[in-house]
């Protein structure tokens, strides 16, 4: 039932924008230079970044509920979108790769002081706590999670940004050698995505730790990944190494792919399909039952107000 023969969404060769063949033709000398260095897989996989005991378990935070029951685990672990280690839903194997201990975050931009700061002590800085969100992927599947991690806010204020930042760019690691998709010229990493400073100071705005109580597996972006719950899943950048604060509107990792399909803000909305399908709908994975899809996920009460004076803006796609 997972498994579907063909994904929509896939970006066919022949959809393939002249851009992208232009960032393929770029990134072939780094690829290049990895091979004749002879980087090799590591055999086995490293272990999870540990964070400290007390991070786990983590309190509850009650005002971030779900009118549905959650999604089973095993499903939310086995069911992913994550380019970097191939383009099926079936990569938590391949997964495995990925090096997540030692983790070290970059600060960087318009900020009163950029530094690097490995995860572990970002983490003790931080208000940790479980919320469960719903998550809808572009491609009109939804799944219902309880997150651990902090507000996103809680790191903006952390890395005290200059009056003249205006954007927050996030970054995925790149490393072909542990990340098999990366090797793909059709793509250009690392993966990258962007929210203005408003909306990544909207209290929703959160990154993640971990998942069902514990430290989140590679395969949903282990170690920290953005959730961002009223926007299409692939806003949700996973497996962050840098952020950066900016005053020009990054441009993201599918919106350099396919523009007309994927834009930057990329809000929940069922009246506004994407080219090739309808958005009215969502499959709900496990159940497998087809339930109406809601005006920014279900969460216009809280961000509506983000876009008031934005409305010549593509706002949803
Ligand atoms: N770095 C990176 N982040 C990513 C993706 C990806 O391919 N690479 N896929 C996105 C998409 S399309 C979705 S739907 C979610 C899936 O998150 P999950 O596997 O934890 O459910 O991750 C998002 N974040
Ligand atoms: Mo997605």
């Amino acid at each position: 039932m997972l498994t579907r023969s063909r994904r929509v969404w896939e970006v066919s060769e022949g959809k393939v924008t002249p851009e992208a063949i232009y960032l393929r033709r770029r990134n072939i000398l780094g690829a290049a230079i990895g091979g004749s260095l002879g980087l090799s897989f590591p055999a086995v996989a490293d272990e999870a970044t540990r964070f400290s005991d007390a991070v786990y378990p983590a309190r509850k935070n009650p005002a971030y509920g779900v009118d549905r029951p959650v999604t089973a685990e095993k499903l939310v672990t086995s069911y992913n979108n994550f380019y970097e280690f191939g383009t099926s839903k079936d990569i938590a194997d391949a997964a495995q790769m990925l090096k997540t201990s030692p983790w070290t975050v970059k600060i960087a931009g318009l900020v009163e002081q950029p530094r690097d700061i490995d995860i572990e002590e970002l983490v003790k800085a931080m208000p940790v706590e479980e919320r469960i969100y719903r998550h809808r992927c572009v491609e009109a599947w939804s799944i219902i999670v309880p997150w651990t991690g902090f507000p996103l806010k809680a790191l903006v204020d952390y890395a005290r940004p200059l009056g003249s930042a205006r954007y927050l760019k996030m970054l995925t690691f790149n490393d072909p050698s542990m990340a098999p998709g990366q090797q793909s010229f059709l793509y250009s990493w690392p993966y990258v995505e962007g929210l203005t400073l408003a909306e990544a100071g909207n209290e929703l705005a959160f990154m993640s730790i971990g998942v069902y109580g514990k430290p989140l597996p590679n395969q949903n972006g282990a170690p920290l990944r953005l959730t961002i719950p009223w926007k299409y899943g692939f806003k949700s950048i996973k497996s962050v190494v840098c952020f950066e604060f900016t005053d020009e509107r990054p441009k993201s990792f599918w919106e350099a792919l396919q523009a007309s399909e994927y834009g930057f803000w990329a809000n929940v909305n069922p009246k506004v399909p994407h080219p090739r399908w309808s958005q009215a709908t969502e499959e709900e994975i496990g159940t497998g039952q087809r339930i109406p899809t809601l005006l920014f996920n279900g969460y216009a009460e809280q961000v509506a107000g983000l876009y008031t004076d934005l409305e010549n803006e593509p706002l949803y796609r």
